[in-house]
């Protein structure tokens, strides 16, 4: 099966790629979306080849102006008619002061996730808690919400825990966590400025379980580009191989994918070590599993659909259990 990831769908003012992202050619608001119909348009042609779409978050930028859900609906309709189409919370559907998001901006223009909630549906308990685990084929996903506290202590860092010692690995050996923010790993340049590489208190929090329940890849869009890093292990990388990877991989692969449409983000000058592949573009990941040992990850470029950067993954289901670095309780042979 296959998986298509993306997220937020607008534009880069300078490009003279498209003008406006209306389907309808009618003027845009904010004019902030124009690269998103190359995305759309590729996901459209590539309609037979996969079977579930996430986008994760920040889906329209409406920001309050509801006919933009409307254009944005309708623009995507022909995917999310026909495959499950799942979202995730970005800060321009919930974020709003005073208004219980975990990030105090005004992002979502008073929406506070009521219309991304409302329109689509996503298996979470409560859909104001934007966090939902689910399985598909061979894949186990748990989809955090980078909107509410997802710090340890929080309700959201113990349902994250449970999702991903939940995981059946015989069934699901593809262990996927997802989140609009990057809680883990990009050289995007004002993350880099801050100093951090990721929005403060990601991998604080976070990294130990993604760690201990041996996560393959970790997705993050809010970067508006496409970046992957090396398999981490307490910000290590772990493995020198870069693009087939067999037997235990030893860390989490990290993954920007950012690049549905919205203007695009630059990147830092810095050399970042653990980065493999950076593209400053639009574009999308597809995932495909073959079988329960063998996965093919490939970005594409928006603007033309092919394949700019990819690598397999060849395993067994001892290769997940093994026990890497300190992820195994230390033992001794007395009794
Ligand atoms: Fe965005
Ligand atoms: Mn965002």
């Amino acid at each position: 099966m296959t998986v298509t990831w993306t997220s937020g769908y607008n534009i880069d003012e300078a490009t003279p790629l498209v003008e406006w992202a209306e389907r309808d050619g009618s003027n845009e608001y904010a004019n902030y979306q124009p690269g998103s119909l190359i995305t759309t348009d590729q996901l459209i042609k590539d309609l037979d080849n996969y079977d579930i779409v996430f986008h994760i978050g920040d889906l329209p930028y409406a920001n309050g102006f509801l006919s933009q859900w409307d254009q944005f609906t309708s623009q995507v309709e022909p995917i999310s008619s026909v495959k499950p189409y799942m979202i995730a919370s970005g800060n321009h559907e919930r974020d709003y002061p005073n208004s219980g998001s975990f990030y105090n901006t005004p992002d979502s223009g008073g929406e506070c996730g009521v219309p991304a909630e409302t329109m689509y549906y996503v298996p979470a308990e409560n859909r104001a808690k934007f966090w939902y685990s689910t399985d598909y084929g061979m894949f186990h996903f748990c989809i955090a919400d980078s909107e509410h506290d997802w710090r340890e202590g929080s309700e959201q860092y113990a349902w994250i825990e449970k999702c991903l010692a939940s995981v059946d690995r015989q069934k699901q050996p593809w262990l996927i966590f997802s989140a609009h923010r990057v809680l883990g790993y990009s050289s995007n340049d004002w993350l880099a400025n801050e100093g951090a590489f990721e929005e403060p208190m990601g991998r604080a929090h976070l990294q130990k379980l993604w760690q201990k329940y041996k996560v393959d890849i970790a997705f993050f869009g809010h970067v508006h580009n496409y970046e992957r890093t090396c398999p981490i292990y307490q910000n290590q990388c772990v493995n020198s191989e870069i693009s087939h990877y067999s037997g235990t991989v030893n860390g989490t692969i990290h993954v920007v994918v950012g690049g549905g449409g919205s203007h695009l983000s630059d990147f830092t000058t810095i050399n970042t070590f653990w980065s493999l592949y950076k593209d400053r573009d639009w574009g999308f990941v597809k995932l495909t599993a073959f079988n329960h040992s063998s996965l093919l990850f490939e970005y594409k470029k928006s603007s033309d659909g092919e394949v700019y950067d990819n690598f397999t993954i060849s395993r067994d289901y001892k290769d997940v259990l093994a026990c890497v670095h300190d992820g195994c309780e230390a033992t001794t042979l007395a009794t």
